[in-house]
């Protein structure tokens, strides 16, 4: 490998000095004048010797086998060209992209609103801000995470660790630790872990699947690992990679993720202090790398650890070179697999999962360090973007941020679940999001042994109205897959639905989802919203499908399943659904825009619009060029746009319009949803279904004599209020003095005779 500082910056780091202020309107220092990455698609061995020879630093994942993205001058580029080996340039000039990215960073700083986290997933934020996110976070909820320095840097930082747990004793809790910033250059990982915090710390109380995780698993996160690279990579040297060891001799760097004490030395690591995979001088002779190998042999029960890098989508396990041997390589796989499902599950994205060394050898890594000298389960993640998406790989678009938080989160979860919950108990929170009053809900979820690979028994519900009394058992009926459902009741508007889960192991132990059963179960907010109409696409009220597209116009049916991303179902499971270009293969709409208009709905005064769709932009051509707009009219006039979406959502997702806004009572309420294909070599596919107009209820006006909530006043209210008494529930309180008393008696009977 070559060296990755480009000569002429030299003088220019030694004139920067100490490097101050970590803020994005100071261009870092080394320039990158003539610099290009360019992607070779090599023929032979040879080609892709003579592409290395000359590359100042090589970017991408994959050398060896396929393309490689590489750093080059542009005069080397055009002997590359000159002798005939197939080069692409991806960034044009190397200089002119550093200084849009920070000119981008400084904007968005600008722009952005006062009082927000000091880190959110809409830019990119230097080492201060995500040390100052995460004391924001830990102060918030001291009873939930602490922070701690697991010891410093070469230069003398602190190693910033985050300690997630659900109250109370964590001692017996097994250990999962997932860091980030190792690579200094690799800028879109820190938001992963500063996304996984924020979500564990502030989703506790209102996420029962992160109340469980954090209520069974003790998490140690690092944000930033690689503090002293991060720090010199914003403020003088942006694709700086390694930390900042002074090797003598004008080299700089140690590749922490090849000093590491496995397989050192091995294959895929360089001993000349200039490459960018430089080992060091011995196993472990970095203070980041003694400070983490200390740091997470003292915890007793560590179960999985990720480290978190960029780019390429990809979900590496051991091993990492062939000299190693890992005893549980299947069951790595396994979890790999499982956590590449989970994130292509949330937008829509593939990273492929895959054993390091078939990607290419690499000996030292802290994954291998981790399955191999931890004896637990080690994953090297590889975010956005892919390699194929013709980007600057360290510097994506920040619209990328959000998703591939989103997205490595959910492996994240994935990870912890499968290899400490001796049974998975997943379940959707839109089946229970606002049950309707007096209505019952059916729920549907599954029961997952951690692989999937044993069978679940005794799958029970336990629910109950409001929040006190005792939990009546449902039955949860199989539905195949490990799915079950059962049939929960609302009970009162404005009350709770409490409801817990169970199920038993294949070795006989009974586990509660979430794990505190019914002492802390899941809570169901009952309103009385009313769905006054419905259209599950079965039959056509009147739609219309306009536009400019050449192809891929919106079509009505049942989805003719193709391998371009669009969906294998409709939304509501009637059947059918809009989709754009409804056949199998070439589906996606090309050449400008499909509108499907909506026929003139009546909408009472305040409500609200209910519908799901699915966007799908996922390959070809340049990403978030495309998008899928919703427009409505309120009173026959003109129309609002009101969604913009263009990340892909891999996925029938919910959504509602109109919330919070004010309209008079309309019988011309008309929906219009857009696929627009700006790009033409880009694949997008969109569909919508289950369209609602939701009417709010409001609570205050239900007849509270009404005990069994039928919407008349009837002497079986009379034996509904008796029931009420008699189990302590809320609808026995009718003078509304917060108890249950038999005074309650004489006051139904005033409600009732008053009529409400
Ligand atoms: O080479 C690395 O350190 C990691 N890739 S990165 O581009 N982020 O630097 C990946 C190491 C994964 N392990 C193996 N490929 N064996
Ligand atoms: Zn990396």
């Amino acid at each position: 490998m070559k060296r990755s500082t480009p000569t002429m910056a030299i003088a220019l780091i030694m004139a920067a000095g100490a490097a101050f202020g970590q803020t994005a309107k100071d261009l870092p220092v080394v320039r990158y004048d003539g610099q290009q990455v360019v992607r070779v698609t090599h023929k032979t061995g040879e080609e892709l010797a003579r592409a290395l020879e000359l590359t100042e630093s090589i970017w991408s994942e994959r050398v060896g086998r396929g393309p490689v993205d590489l750093q080059m001058s542009a005069e080397n580029v055009a002997l590359l060209r000159a002798e005939g080996i197939e080069v692409e340039v991806l960034v044009d000039d190397l200089q002119a992209d550093v200084e849009r990215e920070q000119a981008e960073i400084a904007a968005r700083q600008a722009a952005r609103a006062r009082g927000g986290d000091a880190v959110e997933y809409d830019n990119y934020y230097p080492f201060d801000d995500h040390v100052t996110f995460i004391n924001q976070l830990v102060n918030e909820r001291p009873d939930l995470a602490s922070v701690s320095s697991i010891g410093q840097t070469l230069q003398g930082r602190d190693i910033w660790t985050v300690n997630a747990t659900g109250p109370g004793d964590a001692s017996d809790r097994p250990q999962v630790a997932i860091n980030s910033m190792i690579h200094a250059r690799e800028w879109i990982t820190p938001p992963a872990t500063a996304y996984l915090m924020e979500s564990l710390i502030r989703g506790y109380d209102s996420d029962p699947r992160v109340r469980n995780l954090m209520d069974t698993v003790d998490w140690y996160i690092t944000p930033i690992f690689n503090a002293d690279g991060y720090v010199y990579a914003w403020s003088t040297e942006r694709y700086w990679r390694k930390n900042r060891r002074n090797n003598g001799g004008g080299s700089f760097g140690v590749d922490l993720n090849r000093n590491f004490d496995v397989d050192w030395g091995g294959n895929g690591a360089s001993n000349d202090p200039n490459s960018d995979v430089y080992h060091g001088p011995a196993p472990a002779s970095e203070p980041e790398t003694q400070v983490m190998v200390a740091f997470l042999s003292g915890l007793d029960d560590l179960r999985a650890h990720v480290d978190t890098h960029s780019y390429s989508q990809l979900v590496l396990h051991s091993p990492g070179t062939f000299a190693q041997s890992v005893p549980n390589e299947a069951e790595l796989a396994a979890v790999a697999q499982e956590m590449s499902d989970a994130i292509l599950e949330t937008n829509g994205a593939f990273y492929t999962p895959q054993r390091g060394l078939d990607l290419y050898e690499a000996a030292g890594t802290f994954a291998d360090w981790t399955t191999s000298g931890l004896s637990t389960f080690g994953f090297t993640i590889e975010a956005r973007p892919d390699a194929g998406a013709g980007l600057n790989g360290f510097s994506p678009p920040a619209s990328l941020i959000l998703p591939t938080a989103q997205e490595i989160y959910q492996s994240y979860l994935v990870m912890a679940e499968v290899r400490t919950q001796p049974l998975r108990f997943v379940i959707d929170s839109s089946y229970y999001d606002d049950f309707e009053a007096d209505e019952s809900r059916q729920i549907v979820f599954s029961v997952l042994d951690a692989l999937n690979t044993g069978s679940d028994n005794n799958v029970k519900v336990f629910a109950r109205q409001g929040d006190s009394g005792s939990y009546t058992e449902l039955s949860a009926s199989p539905i195949g897959n490990d799915m079950y459902s059962a049939t929960l009741d609302a009970g009162a508007c404005d009350t709770t639905v409490e409801f817990y889960l169970q199920a038993m192991t294949s070795t006989g132990t009974t586990v509660d989802f979430p794990i505190n059963g019914a002492s802390a179960p899941i809570v169901a907010d009952v309103t009385s919203d009313v769905v006054a109409y419905t259209d599950n696409s079965e039959t056509d009220p009147g739609w219309s499908v306009s536009g400019n597209a050449s192809d891929g116009q919106w079509e009505r049916g049942v989805p003719d399943f193709g391998d371009r991303g669009d969906p294998a179902t409709d939304a509501d499971g009637s059947g059918q659904c809009w989709l754009t270009d409804n056949v199998a293969g070439n589906s996606d709409v090309d050449g400008g825009e499909t509108i499907l208009t909506g026929p003139a709905l009546d909408a009472p005064a305040g409500s609200r619009v209910g519908y799901r769709y699915w966007y799908n932009d996922t390959s070809g051509g340049e990403i978030n060029n495309d998008s899928f707009r919703v427009q409505v009219s309120v009173d026959g006039g003109a129309f609002n746009t009101v969604r913009t979406v263009t990340t892909a959502s891999g996925s029938w997702r919910a959504d509602e319009l109109l919330e919070g806004v004010d309209f008079a009572a309309t019988s011309d309420l008309r929906l219009r949803f857009i696929a627009d294909d700006n790009d033409p070599q880009n694949v997008i596919e969109a569909g919508v279904d289950a369209i609602e107009i939701i009417v709010p209820g409001d609570c205050s006006n239900d007849c509270i004599a009404d005990v069994n909530g039928d919407g008349l006043l009837s002497p079986t209210d009379f034996t509904a209020w008796i029931n009420a008494f008699n189990s302590n529930a809320p609808e026995c309180d009718q003078n509304n003095d917060g108890a249950c008393t038999p005074a309650d008696f004489t006051a139904w009977i005033n409600n009732y005779n008053t009529g409400c």
